[in-house]
């Protein structure tokens, strides 16, 4: 067993010299966030601030060199993520995670791999990483208080509204909307139930 502290520790020297100071503390906050939902929703703490110590380790690499990493571990992009240099970084963080820290546990590197776009059946851990990164304690837009309030009220429903302000965001600037995030709002809405509480349409 390993505490949070122990973790973030740990990780420190590998993340830093990919990251600049602001998303090296994004890096640190999204962890202990992380650590505080898993502990609230019983998921598996030192997954958790793993995977969220080191979500954005290729953030601060030029898209054109993540292209090459990703080549040469053989991972192949759909041609919405080509056409998306905002998403190679949690395609290629998670080819680092495997190839480069020969970390194999597939629920970390699950978690780093989604934490962007989600994905339809995620696991808590997972969950709990992508809405971390949404709440962690630089996020400064309006309404993150609600967001924050929500995450420790209803997981589930927190994570269908940060999917829809995503989703939103990304069809008012006519940006193509990767399909496991469709996937997955449209899977945790059914399975949660939250759409009962919308209008019928
Ligand atoms: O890396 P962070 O800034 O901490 O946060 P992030 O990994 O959630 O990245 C957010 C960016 O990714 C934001 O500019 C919107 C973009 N994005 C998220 N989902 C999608 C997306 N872009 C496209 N094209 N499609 C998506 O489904
Ligand atoms: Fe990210
Ligand atoms: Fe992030």
């Amino acid at each position: 067993m390993m505490t949070k502290k122990e973790i973030i520790a740990k990780y420190t020297p590998i993340i830093r010299p990919h990251l600049s100071e602001k998303r090296f503390q994004h890096s640190v906050n999204v962890a202990k966030e992380a650590g505080k939902l898993a502990q609230k929703y019983g998921a598996d703490v030192e997954k958790a601030v793993t995977a969220g110590i080191l979500h954005d380790i290729m953030k601060d690499t030029p898209p054109e060199e993540q292209l090459k990493f990703m080549e040469q571990w053989g991972i192949i992009l759909t041609d919405v993520e080509r056409n998306a240099p905002k998403l190679y970084h949690a395609i290629s963080a998670a080819g680092y995670l495997q190839y480069e820290l020969n970390i194999e546990d597939p629920e970390i590197l699950h978690a780093v791999r989604y934490h962007t776009t989600a994905r339809a059946n995620m696991t808590l851990v997972e969950t709990i990483v992508f809405l971390a990164d949404f709440i962690s304690a630089d996020r400064t837009y309006s309404g993150v208080e609600h967001m924050r309030e929500k995450a420790y009220r209803d997981l589930y429903d927190a994570v269908v509204e940060g999917l829809a302000f995503t989703i939103a965001d990304l069809a008012s600037h006519r940006a193509p909307v990767h399909p496991d995030t469709v996937a997955a709002f449209n899977q945790i809405l059914l399975q949660h139930g939250s759409h009962k509480k919308g209008k019928s349409l």
